[in-house]
């Protein structure tokens, strides 16, 4: 299979992010993508390749251009601005109930603050997404492993593999949010329905919600939202995800969200996952961009699924047999040991290759069995 992967990812070396107000070491750092490239790289079946240059216009095309702009300026802004944290994050959000009883017209007239703080605050979702030098970099070249990985496909290859990061599925079109600022498989999709002509089906298998895709997506009936994540009552991002989240107007029918409990394994998992693929296979069109995330292995550290590495590959095998094309990009998984036999798993299911973990991969005892 082919793999697209840029370095670009490594300038955006976020190092603590905070739970609840305590500082802990990142999740979502380089390492992930790095062991993932490593054991595909050890790996003959696939080969690795850069993204080429997009623009900014396939990100237009899903995005508010306000948040495009203050993910390309934030950080010499904070430094213009005398800010000098290690990492620009907001602790000032605009919740909806600030403006309680303000109408829609007096809100439309409110400046956007030039405070760089501020911004991160009026533009985000969380503390969740450090913003440090090499961010709008590494963000705008996930962008382009996505689109080269959509590009991949429609030049005829049955499935392709982006490895994106950062991820993107908590990116709505006017905020970032959750370790993701661009949406790569909103974009991705968006590209592909427009060069096809036909509907796309995004297949999202992160642990948690996207909300940002469903949000793209809400009204729009050309791009079917399928997610399969762990119950927002006990979960973030909590807000949204919930069952009876199935669209609106145009796009009512077009959502599917399927909440899991805690422990979720792997046989309850492959049930919910043949529901998802069959809502995909009633609804016409030819690409699948799959948000593969591995947050759902027993042993991630923000997860509480008990997935097995065996059973990525079952769940890459099933997916593929719907026989559409496959858009394969990665989100989330932070159990970094386990990632690359992980995404090897799940990719040599989807090409219908025999899961053969590496030896000595470092972890533990959970799926390595055949
Ligand atoms: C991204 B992806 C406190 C917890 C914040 C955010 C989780 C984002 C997950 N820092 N939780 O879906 O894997
Ligand atoms: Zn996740």
């Amino acid at each position: 299979m082919r793999v697209v992967y840029s370095p670009a990812h490594l300038a955006h070396d976020v190092a603590t992010e905070t739970v609840m107000g305590a500082v802990i070491p990142a999740n979502e750092v380089a390492e992930r993508a790095e062991r993932i490239r490593e054991a595909l790289e050890a790996d003959r079946g696939f080969t690795i390749e850069a993204p080429t240059e997009h623009g900014v216009d396939p990100i237009l095309a899903v995005h508010d251009p306000g948040l495009v702009r203050f993910v390309e300026e934030a950080w010499r802004e904070a430094r213009a601005q005398s800010i000098h944290r290690p990492n620009l994050v907001a602790d000032t959000y605009p919740t909806f109930r600030m403006f309680e009883g303000m109408s829609a017209e007096f809100l439309a007239s409110r400046p956007e603050t030039r405070n760089a703080a501020g911004r991160a605050g009026w533009w985000g979702l969380d503390t969740a997404n450090p913003l440090v030098a090499g961010t709008a970099g590494a963000a705008r070249a996930a962008v382009d492993v996505a689109l080269t990985t959509a590009d991949l496909v429609l030049g005829g290859e049955r499935a392709a593999y982006g490895l994106c990061r950062p991820p993107g599925h908590h990116a709505a079109r006017s905020m970032a949010g959750g370790y993701c600022f661009f949406n790569n498989a909103a974009i991705a999709a968006e590209a592909l329905t427009r060069a096809t002509g036909e509907r796309v089906a995004i297949l999202d298998v992160d642990y948690h919600h996207g909300n940002g895709t469903q949000q793209i997506f809400w009204r729009r009936r050309d791009v079917l939202y399928v997610s399969l994540h762990a119950d927002p009552e006990r979960q973030y991002p909590f807000f949204l995800g919930r069952a009876d989240e199935i669209g609106e107007g145009e796009g009512s029918g077009a959502n599917l969200n399927i909440p899991l409990s805690a422990g979720t394994d792997d046989e309850a998992y492959l049930a919910a996952l043949d529901r998802g693929l069959a809502a995909i296979a009633e609804t016409p069109g030819e690409a699948i961009v799959v948000s593969l995330g591995f947050d759902t292995y027993g042993h991630d550290p923000i997860g509480d699924f008990a997935l097995t590495t065996a059973v990525y590959r079952e769940c890459g095998r099933r997916t593929a047999a719907l026989g559409r094309r496959l858009v394969i990009l990665q989100e989330g998984g932070y159990h970094r040991p386990s990632l690359g036999a992980n995404a090897r798993a799940w990719l040599r299911g989807a090409e219908g290759r025999p899961h053969d973990p590496l030896p000595a991969a470092g972890f533990g005892t959970n799926g390595s069995a055949r």
